[in-house]
């Protein structure tokens, strides 16, 4: 496999990186996993804008431009012959002192790794998934902002530690108010009616590209599409209920915390979405 590492493309057992790097010292760093479908990059663009915001956000220069990070991308799935599969696109604080003080560490770090990913188990996007609200909150918005997709990810596997310690896959997470925030990695939403809510941004949620690009195709369905603050009372009285990550892709959700939700199979909104969804990410994207 060959490996973007420091500008180029090398061997992946020549992509090595310092016991001294920042990303691996302190979590300091951006990331973005990225799915190529079909011989095209889903949404390239606006992973590598997400990517230029985290790394603003954390005072984190990215050593390239924005064409030259998406060139990157595509050179190595390219070079390892990806037309379906799942890139992670990482830019660390890069080798410093053994000290916090960022500004010591003068070389950032850009690899990319192309290569292939399976969440969940298939059965689950046919029957549904079960999960549970865990007790770790989502990190407060002055604390690590949850729009940072930062290295620094111990928030969401202390709240996965949970859910897998309890026999689930994937667990919701509540802001310190209360309200929803989103999974451990992926966003929540619900149907009611005719309506698709998902939590606002400022209650945790991660802007998640698939978050976009569900309200977007809800939007075209003729849903109507809000963010207002949801509690889990909302949730268990949903309609209908799904997830999304570029990961996860739409996974339907049949019961939050033992309640079932809507008729207990994912609902009829959810497939329609998971449709559209799988129609655009083979027919649209940066081609390979
Ligand atoms: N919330 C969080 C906290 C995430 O990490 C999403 C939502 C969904 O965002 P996108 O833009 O992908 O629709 C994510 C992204 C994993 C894994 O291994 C999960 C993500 C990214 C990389 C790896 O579970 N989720």
């Amino acid at each position: 496999m060959k490996v973007f590492f420091n500008g180029e493309l090398v061997d992946q057992d020549q992509a090595k990186v310092s016991v001294f790097d920042h990303g691996l010292l302190y979590g300091d760093g951006v990331f973005e996993g990225i799915r190529a479908y079909n011989g095209r990059v889903f949404k390239l663009r606006e992973h590598v804008d997400r990517l230029f915001f985290s790394a603003k956000a954390i005072l984190l220069t990215i050593p390239m431009t924005h064409d030259q990070v998406c060139q990157a991308v595509l050179d190595t799935c390219r070079a390892n012959g990806i037309r379906d599969g799942y890139v992670r696109l990482v830019v660390t604080r890069g080798p410093g002192t053994l000290g916090l003080n960022p500004f010591k560490c003068v070389n950032p770090l850009l690899f990319v790794i192309a290569d292939k990913i399976q969440l969940y188990p298939p059965h689950m996007y046919e029957d549904g998934m079960d999960i549970i609200t865990v007790a770790t909150t989502r990190n407060h918005q002055n604390a690590v902002n949850p729009a940072i997709k930062s290295l620094n990810y111990l928030n969401n596997i202390l709240a996965k530690i949970e859910a897998v310690n309890c026999g689930y896959e994937e667990a919701i997470m509540l802001n310190p108010a209360g309200y929803v925030a989103e999974c451990t990695g992926d966003n929540i939403f619900i149907i009611r009616g005719n309506s698709l809510l998902t939590p606002p941004l400022e209650a945790g949620a991660l802007y998640g590209i698939t978050r976009q690009t569900a309200m977007d195709i809800a939007s075209k369905l003729g849903l109507s599409v809000s963010e207002p603050n949801l509690t889990r009372y909302d949730l268990y009285n949903a309609d209908e209920c799904f997830l999304t990550g570029t990961a996860a892709e739409v996974m339907p959700v049949v019961k939050i915390d033992g309640r079932v939700i809507g008729s207990g199979k994912p609902g009829p909104v959810t497939r329609r979405i998971v449709e559209h969804y799988k129609d655009l990410t083979t027919s649209s994207g940066e081609p390979l």
